[in-house]
């Protein structure tokens, strides 16, 4: 049975990844208005696993005895100023994300809910690849800087890396 302290806490995490997933909603169709289809299905995709993440603690709090809640979502924001403002974006909140789960997992030892504590390293490790995957587009789009080429081959690589991993969702959650 969770206390109502951890209760209290994932049901806030819930509402960061229902967040994360509408914020990665927001980029995905805004590059697709800008004709950047590869970024666009890669963001789409990112969005339906922060759904998954989201959900993933829900389904943990209602198994333990707590509730978990359906969070309320604010609007994000609709305009990206470019391609690098987005991944930018993208790494500034993956790892405002990893530092939540980081204080999450801290609360877990102080209460000495071991079981909560070992359920979250697989977000821990999550978190580790996502600001690792930010940071490694970031540095290619620094590569490219403003050149047009460049951008049209890196929309197409993101297509092909989210096409590869297509399927995954279901595996991650
Ligand atoms: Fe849920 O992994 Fe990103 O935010």
């Amino acid at each position: 049975m969770l206390s109502k302290k951890i209760e209290a806490a994932l049901n806030e995490q819930i509402c960061l990844e229902a967040e994360s997933s509408q914020f990665y909603l927001a980029m995905a169709s805004w590059a697709e208005t800008q004709g950047m289809n590869g970024i666009a299905q890669f963001l789409y995709k990112h969005s339906d696993e922060e759904r998954m993440h989201s959900l993933k603690l829900m389904k943990y709090v209602n198994e333990r005895g707590g509730h978990g809640l359906v969070p309320l979502l604010k609007q994000p924001t609709k305009i990206f100023k470019s391609v690098k403002n987005v991944f930018e974006t993208v790494l500034n909140h993956e790892i405002k994300v990893s530092n939540e789960i980081n204080k999450l997992v801290d609360i877990c030892l102080k209460e000495k809910d071991y079981t909560t504590h070992n359920f979250l390293q697989w977000y821990v490790s999550e978190q580790i690849e996502e600001e690792a995957l930010a940071r490694q587009i970031l540095d290619k789009l620094k590569l490219i800087g403003g050149e047009k080429g460049g951008l049209y081959l890196f929309d197409r690589d993101l297509e092909g890396l989210a096409a590869a991993e297509a399927g995954g969702v279901d595996e991650k959650a």
